[in-house]
């Protein structure tokens, strides 16, 4: 698994949430389920363009995690990503031993660190005072985790979401800039549709 590096936080190039949300969502097949996090991970997915598999937490944090497992576990043949920001994991890192323990080949985790809330206002978070998320990720048993060093190792992850076995872990340095919009807040019809999609293959 060669796009699998051991670097640090500090070794992790700063990038742009929105163009690398782009980048992802520019490499996927149509069945590729992806669950948005709260915080500006869901409104950059939405502004990366509508797909009928995304899903958008629009309230808690922390739960694109468990969201894309379950996803992942009642459809094992469908390939999902969890899209999450560092703060929102960080008040679920439990759910990282619960994919450990589940092992889905078919779930892949990426984290934006921007190393604040920057939604609520950019209070700071934890990683800006050092903590690493991959290695906290290594250490609950996910092995493949890394940070993406720059883009081009980022799009050799996405690759490897979708071919490679699973549950990989991708942490991704963030710079501040806002997102590219914002995502209408039907609850309701985000879920159906996402519910909807699923059923269809
Ligand atoms: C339990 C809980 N506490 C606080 C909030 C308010 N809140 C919503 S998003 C957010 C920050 C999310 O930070 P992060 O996941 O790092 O994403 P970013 O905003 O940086 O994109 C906060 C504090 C909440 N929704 N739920």
């Amino acid at each position: 698994m060669t796009a699998i590096r051991h670097l640090s936080r500090a070794d992790a190039h700063v990038m742009n949430r929105s163009a690398l949300t782009r980048r992802l969502v520019a490499r996927l097949p149509d069945d590729v389920a992806v669950v948005g996090g709260i915080g500006h991970t869901h409104f950059d997915l939405w502004a990366a363009g509508q797909r009928a598999r995304n899903f958008y937490m629009l309230g808690s944090m922390g739960l694109a995690v468990p969201i894309a497992l379950g996803v992942a576990l009642a459809q094992p043949r469908r390939r999902v990503i969890a899209l999450e920001g560092d703060g929102s994991l960080l008040m679920q890192l439990g759910a990282l031993g619960t994919v450990m323990a589940a092992r889905p080949k078919n779930l892949a985790i990426f984290v934006w660190d921007n190393g604040a809330y920057q939604i609520t206002g950019a209070q700071p978070t934890a990683t800006s005072a050092g903590v690493d998320l991959v290695a906290i990720a290594r250490g609950a048993g996910i092995a493949a985790a890394t940070w993406a060093a720059d883009e081009a190792h980022f799009e050799a992850l996405v690759e490897l979401a979708l071919s490679g076995d699973g549950p990989l872990f991708v942490a991704a340095r963030t710079d501040n800039q806002p997102p590219a919009g914002t995502t209408d807040r039907d609850a309701a019809r985000i879920r159906m549709r996402f519910m909807d999609a699923l059923k269809q293959g």
